[in-house]
């Protein structure tokens, strides 16, 4: 349902008078506000529990809300800025303690059920800072437009997570070696309210699930997971879209094909094998699943539209991603493109952990100006400078992000 919904339901708290209380002050002007105008200070923020209030809402039903790039500056994501990505309907109030994550599908020698306590006490503990990022994150720059959740640059964040590796828990059902593909299933509820069908039920390569970084986690940065970001159990795999992340997760199938969940099929993350004209219609054999994310990064310092004296140098920062892969160079532009700047780039803490960069700039004279920031990956694939290939849903735009600067 569009976000307009959501507006509204906030104009009925406007004419019932609860405004005030929900800004924590008297409008004193109020009985000239006209109807139905939200005041700016509650458009431009949100009231989700435990979530930063500057983070968008780009619909709420289900929940989309993403996080401003101003406001995703820490190298370690915090919980409360974190982007939700929902599908459908969130378990309300999940039982951590009688939780249970079964292991099943035609690929596993032997179904096999564990509680959280079982998993933390038969496997070993692992944390790793890894980046998710929503496949559509960037849609609302492609022209022709794409349908769905109009994010524009903060649907990722890169948290620290803690769990047991998805690889151990698989190994102790016993994989069978025709085994190719997992698929998820969660607690949440598909938004037509029918109990038979799953809001989304993706999964990765058996290779991307065995890998060391992909893990079954219960906490973000050492607290339990938030209830929207996946409370009490989720996957987590760095660097691919993070539609393969399983929340709430409840059970886990080893498939002897490639999972065919809600949301794996047709169109559904999944992009034109080839180049296509913009606004094309493709068929869907010609479409192919989504796997690592493209190179990326954006500036979190200084916000947009920053003022910026003359005579003092700027420094600005940010971070930089490139989904399996590593971030080799970052560089920055002050004059659209023309000349490049290299930035000086941290290593990742760990694989699929983005890394960081900033950089002291210097401006010729007063004026406008904008930073374009653009990373390369160590295969030597860089951002575009625009958009990349269009394709029907809008997902994967790595376009360089742009901050607009001021200089006085
Ligand atoms: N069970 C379940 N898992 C899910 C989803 C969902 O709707 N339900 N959304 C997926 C998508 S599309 C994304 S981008 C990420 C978002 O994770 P976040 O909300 O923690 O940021 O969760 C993924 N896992
Ligand atoms: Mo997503």
């Amino acid at each position: 349902m569009p976000a307009k919904n959501h507006l509204s339901r906030r104009r009925f708290l406007l004419q019932s008078g609860a405004f005030s209380a929900l800004l924590g002050t008297e409008i004193v002007f109020h009985k000239y506000l006209p109807p139905g105008l939200l005041p700016v200070a509650l458009a431009e923020t949100n009231t989700i529990a435990g979530k930063d209030p500057g983070l968008v809402v780009l619909n709420d039903r289900p929940l989309n809300a993403e996080t401003p790039a101003h406001l995703l500056d820490d190298k370690v994501t915090p919980a409360s800025r974190l982007f939700v990505r929902n599908n459908g309907i969130p378990p309300e109030a999940p039982d951590s303690d009688n939780w249970t994550l079964t292991i099943s599908g035609e690929s596993v020698e032997q179904e096999k059920s564990w509680t959280i306590q079982q998993l933390k006490d038969n496997f070993k503990h692992y944390s790793y800072q890894l980046t998710i990022e929503c496949g559509g994150n960037g849609r609302a720059e492609f022209n022709p437009p794409a349908k769905g959740n109009q994010w524009t640059t903060g649907a990722v964040g890169c948290p620290k997570w803690t769990g047991v590796r998805l690889k151990d828990v698989l190994q102790a059902s016993g994989i069978k070696p025709d085994a190719v593909y997992i698929g998820y299933y969660g607690a949440d509820k598909h938004l037509s309210g029918d109990p038979g069908k799953f809001p989304i039920s993706r999964g990765v390569p058996i290779h991307k699930a065995l890998e060391d970084e992909a893990l079954i986690a219960w906490a973000m940065n050492d607290e339990p997971l938030p209830l929207l970001n996946g409370f009490p159990l989720r996957l987590v795999f760095g660097g691919w879209p993070a539609s393969t992340s399983g929340k709430w997760l409840q059970k886990i199938a080893v498939r002897n094909q490639i999972h065919d969940g809600a949301k794996m099929t047709g169109t559904a993350y999944r992009v034109p094998c080839n180049p296509v004209a913009p606004g094309s219609t493709v068929d869907e054999t010609q479409m192919c699943i989504i796997e690592a994310m493209p190179v990326k990064s954006l500036i979190t310092f200084p916000k947009s539209g920053v003022s910026q004296a003359l005579t003092e140098p700027m420094l600005v920062r940010g971070h930089a991603w490139a989904g399996d892969k590593k971030v080799t160079r970052m560089q920055l532009s002050i004059d659209f493109g023309q000349t490049w700047l290299n930035a000086p780039l941290s290593s990742p803490v760990n694989k699929n952990a983005w890394q960081h960069w900033q950089h002291k700039l210097r401006f010729p004279k007063p004026g406008y100006y904008e930073i374009w920031a653009k990373a390369t990956d160590d295969t030597g694939v860089s951002q575009p400078m625009v958009l990349p290939g269009w394709n029907p849903k809008g997902y994967l735009n790595n376009a360089t992000h742009r901050i607009a600067v001021q200089v006085i």
